[in-house]
């Protein structure tokens, strides 16, 4: 077993999965304001030392994605977070890209950026204690979208990012996201996903990624937020894993949704109903963000007394998703 393939399946086995706490730092100042707390340096890191300091955290968490600010901050005791978290037994990860930006020549379309020094950046992470990376791509649903040229530029980018960070010794959350926004059906939703993942994968094989030591975190596949489609848990399950058995080599070591916007619980619950159609190649499990911390989030809301309930609140969502795998 490669190390690569090691800490793949460390990541995705044993009933855990992954905790998305990369927001940028717009998106988490955003998220901090719509709670009533400052959007300062200090409150980010605070918010971040309560979520990764949530009791038997480790019990169904096996790695949390960091963004570079917190990345480089300390916890009150001292030790910076991929240390804490080493030493409580969870991975720290790193999200490497730079963001999505407008694709030039495709209105409303976005490419993620972030490939530029990326070879040094990784260097560096591994040296602070990385050992897994993320990069999002969004591909938009909509009138005429998402064009072969904004699929192509961001299979691509995820590709080059991929071999760079197996490269340097880390492994590559590979993150091409459908998004949920739009009025689009799920059928639509799934030929979307179907036609990124079939040109991710070739673009991988291009560029001679090591498929065993990846993690792909996709979209489940779901009708649009704004469709008003009727659609039961059962029928997302059957669509989603369907759609990957078509499209996912079987060498890839686990699959860990993201949310995306998804209510919690609905998330917790399409997860625990793919995991019945056995037999499945893959591992799958959960790397959600807003599913696992929203509710902590709103729990909190800047109170230090508040800080039990929302730790018991980002427990609950973790221990849920734990027993849905
Ligand atoms: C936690 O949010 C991540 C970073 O977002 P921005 O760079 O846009 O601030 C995001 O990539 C996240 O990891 C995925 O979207 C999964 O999170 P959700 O909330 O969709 O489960």
């Amino acid at each position: 077993m490669s190390a690569l393939n090691k800490i793949a399946r460390t990541m995705v086995s044993h009933r855990r999965g992954i905790l998305a706490a990369d927001e940028s730092i717009g998106t988490m100042s955003a998220r901090l304001e719509s709670v009533g707390v400052a959007p300062t340096e200090e409150n980010r890191r605070v918010y971040r030392e309560l979520i990764v300091t949530t009791p038997r955290l480790a019990e169904s968490v096996s790695g949390v994605i960091l963004a570079d600010e917190t990345f480089h901050q300390q916890l009150d005791d001292g030790r910076s977070f991929p240390e804490y978290l080493s030493d409580i037994g969870i991975l720290a990860g790193i999200k490497v890209d730079t963001g999505a930006k407008p694709l030039a020549g495709a209105s409303g379309e976005k490419i993620t950026e972030g490939l530029d020094g990326l070879r040094e950046r990784i260097a560096d992470y591994v040296r602070r204690g990385a050992t897994f990376a993320k990069w999002r791509a969004v591909i938009t649903i909509g009138d005429g979208l998402p064009s072969d040229r904004a699929v192509r530029a961001n299979v691509h980018a995820l590709a080059r990012y991929a071999g760079l960070c197996q490269e340097g010794g880390l492994v590559p959350i590979v993150e091409p996201e459908v998004l949920m926004d739009g009025d689009h059906s799920l059928a639509r939703c799934r030929q979307v996903t179907t036609e990124t993942l079939e040109e991710l994968f070739e673009e991988l094989d291009l560029l001679q990624v090591q498929l065993d030591g990846i993690v792909l975190k996709p979209n489940m596949v779901v009708p649009g937020s704004g469709s008003g489609e009727q659609v039961t848990v059962a029928d997302v399950a059957e669509a989603t894993v369907e759609t990957l058995r078509e499209t996912v080599p079987p060498a890839v070591p686990g699959i860990a949704f993201l949310s995306g916007g998804q209510d919690p619980e609905v998330a917790t619950e399409h997860l625990g109903a793919m995991q019945g159609l056995d037999p499945l190649p893959w591992e799958l499990t959960y790397s959600f963000g807003r599913a696992l911390v929203g509710p902590a989030l709103e729990a909190w809301r800047g109170q230090e007394q508040n800080r039990d309930a929302a730790q018991s609140a980002l427990s609950a969502r973790a221990v849920a998703n734990a027993a849905a795998r």
